[in-house]
């Protein structure tokens, strides 16, 4: 498609439990047929929009969008975020032992944007350029805004994020989530708080999933370590902080 042309967007059908155990190729098959009464949405864009497709899970809003960045694109994002970003391997208290938690981050967002989770109090490092652009990319595409990123570097396969919801006070209520990953392909799950039924989606390379609504209030999510070996995968999540007591955006 060309630059700034009118183009008909496609409504995704919903998925079902069989995304699990599916290759992108034939999830896109299944999952991005049109049903009989698709709905065409004229829209301005100033690239070709990422295909999404609609993760079918109660109390929850996420999309996935499976090649939001081709894989040279994602590729060149991935060496610059590996070489550039200022990498740190934060330590937590757990029963009263210092622990490294098992992964490295950082932490980029506008000034003031200050994020605490597990204990661990971020201060906001300027945007880059390259961060800059992928963020603007992001809102462009899902229409959302975002005032900071929280980039994790899982090493390996024994590399992982624990059980938690991106629920803290600073993200308000049902907080609009985008979370690209770019590198190895990992598994991440969801599972609901109440009825405790899991979904299990596989972020390969390029792909962005967007959580939104109430995803936060009713599911939690991890990336489990991994039984066979894996290279290094990098993670952005693109978040809006509110911070000094209003809506930093006002
Ligand atoms: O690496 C991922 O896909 C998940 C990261 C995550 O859960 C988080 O940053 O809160």
């Amino acid at each position: 498609m060309s630059m700034m042309t009118e183009i008909f967007h496609r409504t995704p059908v919903q998925c079902d439990s069989k995304c699990d155990s599916m290759s992108d190729h034939d999830h896109r098959l299944f999952c991005l047929q049109l049903p009989s009464s698709f709905q065409v949405v004229p829209r301005k864009v100033t690239h070709n929009m990422p295909i999404s497709t609609t993760i079918n899970m109660p109390d929850a809003t996420v999309t996935l969008y499976p090649h939001f960045y081709s894989s040279d694109e994602a590729t060149s994002i991935y060496t610059q975020l590996l070489n550039e970003t200022q990498w740190l391997q934060q330590e937590i208290f757990l029963f009263g032992k210092r622990i490294l938690i098992p992964r490295e981050t950082a932490w980029y967002g506008d000034k003031g944007a200050c994020y605490i989770y597990s204990g661990i109090s971020l201060e906001p490092k300027p945007w880059t350029l390259t961060l800059m652009r992928i963020k603007e990319r992001i809102e462009s595409d899902v229409q959302s805004t975002f005032n900071s990123v929280l980039l994790n570097h899982y090493r390996n396969e024994k590399d992982s994020v624990g059980w938690h919801s991106d629920d803290e006070p600073e993200l308000g209520n049902n907080p609009t989530i985008a979370s690209l990953s770019l590198g190895a392909a990992r598994k991440f799950q969801f599972q609901h708080k109440v009825d405790k039924r899991r979904v299990n989606i596989h972020l390969t390379h390029g792909s962005l999933l967007l959580m939104g609504g109430a995803t936060q209030q009713f599911w939690k999510h991890c990336l489990p370590k991994s039984a066979s070996a894996t290279g290094s995968r990098i993670n952005l999540t693109f978040r809006w902080i509110i911070h000094n007591n209003r809506i930093a955006r006002e």
